[in-house]
């Protein structure tokens, strides 16, 4: 049969359409699809739980893709390894105490695993807003992320969700909107302090047991967990962002009794 370019057309739009409905009302929305956003996606969604991630750039994978100086070589601790394997990412054993992995492998199988998971992974959506009812976050407020780019005058849409993660990293976007729109987190500081430089040592071990629940149904995964508490950054080493990840996923999960 002939290709028609209207049924192409068509393919698309209906397709995508009936994707994006079925994700009008989520348990979980993550904003971000950098290295804690995704395996919070396929932690979340592998426990049966109804999520979908927003990335506002064309390509998931965040921070992730350029390993350390654009070498395409990430490191990981020996404890965060595990998190590597069940994705079936190769981590090769460097000295007694770090693993390697190709980044660009490992952005591309974290997307996998997530996807198989039954996570819906959306690019080019932006958050810009929270839907914030009674003093309580209860959706998202999104927009096409070229519409965003070229600051065009147009309104955006919204999706309902039970529990938001803010995995979006040093700019910590959502909690930001948050403190400043609707009321102050649950932090001592009550706001988004802003990274501190680096220290890999405790910036690892900060963003993971940080990662938790900072305003009532939003929590914190990744490097935003240290923008938020002012935790040191630590560069190319990524076992606490998988960890972070793994861990909010594990909260909501008790939260919700699975
Ligand atoms: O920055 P990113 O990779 O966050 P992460 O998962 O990991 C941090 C590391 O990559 C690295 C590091 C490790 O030592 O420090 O930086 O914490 O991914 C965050 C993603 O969120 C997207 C952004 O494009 C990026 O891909 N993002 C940010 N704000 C928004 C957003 C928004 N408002 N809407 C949608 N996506």
């Amino acid at each position: 049969m002939p290709i028609r370019e209207i049924k192409v057309t068509e393919a698309i739009i209906r397709t995508y359409t009936d994707r994006f409905l079925r994700c009008l009302e989520l348990d979980v929305a993550i904003v971000g699809g950098g290295p804690a956003g995704l395996v919070a996606a396929k932690v979340l969604a592998e426990n049966g739980v109804k999520t979908a991630l927003f990335e506002r750039k064309l390509s998931i994978g965040g921070g992730m893709w350029g390993g350390g100086n654009g070498y395409n070589v990430i490191v990981v601790q020996e404890h965060a390894k595990r998190i590597l394997d069940a994705c079936g990412i190769e981590a090769k054993k460097f000295n007694d105490d770090y693993y390697t992995a190709d980044s660009v492998e490992s952005v591309a199988k974290l997307i996998v695993a997530a996807k198989n998971a039954g996570a819906e992974i959306f690019n080019l959506i932006s958050v810009e807003d929270v839907v914030a009812k009674g003093g309580k976050v209860c959706g998202l407020v999104i927009i096409s992320s070229p519409i965003e780019m070229s600051q065009l005058h147009v309104d955006p849409i919204t999706i309902e969700t039970q529990f938001v993660i803010d995995a979006t990293g040093h700019p910590a976007e959502v909690v930001s909107i948050i403190e400043k729109k609707v009321g102050p987190l649950k932090t001592k500081t009550k706001g988004v302090i802003g990274e501190r430089s680096m220290f890999a040592e405790d910036g690892e071990r900060f963003v993971v047991e940080k990662a938790d629940e900072v305003f009532p149904n939003v929590y914190v995964a990744g490097m935003c967990v240290g923008a938020v508490y002012g935790g040191p950054r630590m560069g190319p080493i990524f076992g606490g962002m998988l960890l972070s990840g793994e861990r909010v996923a594990k909260l909501i999960l008790q939260r919700i009794g699975k």
